[in-house]
């Protein structure tokens, strides 16, 4: 049996955490990733059959009791987690009551999870609600989506038409659209609980000003998902650079096709435009 450093579940999670790092989205301690791993899974591994510590979480996690997560930990540096895999992130399972974690593998150094642990797993919470599948969430700071939380109207309908008509792509990855909440101050169960709102209807949720929460089945599909809106943002952002007139763009029509041609289900809502949220007048 090998051990559990040599899973694919921390081999994956050193390589996401160091592209979110070399992508620029993950400056100093930016960022904070979570992995819902199955007991059958964990149990493949040896090395994490006993519990290391035990770690109170501020916040009631019993719907998640049982659960493991690997998780990035606080104050740690997506640069370096592809060298010390086992100091920078850990594998914890949620405690019956929901008031603490075991930690079966990792921080070895007496680390901890993330400060934003408690939005993460009531982000799972949801999630898990609207698909079993899915088993990801995923914080960073992508620099041209938190730059357009300065310059566009902070609505859910704005964004999400404005970066759907950046990039046909985009309305193919994200057709229920992102979602936007207010700018709150990071690192607190009032942010995760608005995050985890919005959770029901998107798998991205802005934080203005700030980063991103992302949601999804695997590692690399919520770093696609990631990918995929920041891309938007950055044609957006270079549109602006080069005068910012836009002479045409992908239209409504446009948006039909695509439905068609892909088989999507997107949010009606956002796909009817109005004047307050259109890019092309
Ligand atoms: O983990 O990005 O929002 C560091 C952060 C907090
Ligand atoms: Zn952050």
């Amino acid at each position: 049996m090998k051990d559990f450093i040599e899973s694919p579940y921390v081999r994956d999670m050193a390589k996401t955490t160091n592209n979110l790092y070399r992508h620029g989205w993950d400056e100093r301690n930016g960022g904070n990733v979570s992995l819902r791993l199955t007991k059958e899974e964990v149990e493949a591994f040896s090395g994490t059959d006993k519990v290391l510590r035990e770690i109170p979480i501020k916040f009631d996690a019993s719907e998640l009791a049982g659960k493991y997560y690997l998780v990035t930990g606080t104050g740690r540096y997506f640069k370096n987690m592809i060298d010390y895999p086992e100091r920078d992130m850990g594998l914890v399972r949620i405690s019956d009551a929901g008031n603490r974690v075991d930690l079966m593998w990792g921080f070895n150094d007496g680390g901890e999870p993330t400060s934003e642990f408690p939005a993460h797993l009531m982000s799972h919470i949801e999630r898990l609600k609207q698909n079993p599948n899915q088993r990801v969430i995923m914080h960073c700071h992508p620099t041209n989506l938190v730059a357009m939380t300065f310059t566009v109207p902070l609505s859910s309908k704005r964004f999400s038409r404005t970066l759907w008509k950046m990039h046909p792509e985009s309305i193919v990855v994200f057709p229920e659209g992102i979602g936007v909440i207010p700018y709150m101050c990071p690192g607190t169960n009032e942010i995760g609980e608005k995050t985890a709102a919005k959770m029901r209807d998107f798998r991205v949720v802005v934080w203005p000003h700030h980063g991103v929460f992302a949601a999804g089945d695997s590692l690399d599909e919520t770093y696609g998902l990631v990918e995929t809106v920041e891309k938007s943002a950055l044609i957006y952002t270079t549109i602006q650079q080069q005068g910012g007139v836009i002479l045409q763009s992908i239209t409504d029509k446009d948006f039909r096709d695509l439905i068609k041609r892909f088989d999507l289900k997107p949010n009606e809502e956002f796909l009817t435009p109005d004047a307050a949220t259109e890019l092309v007048k």
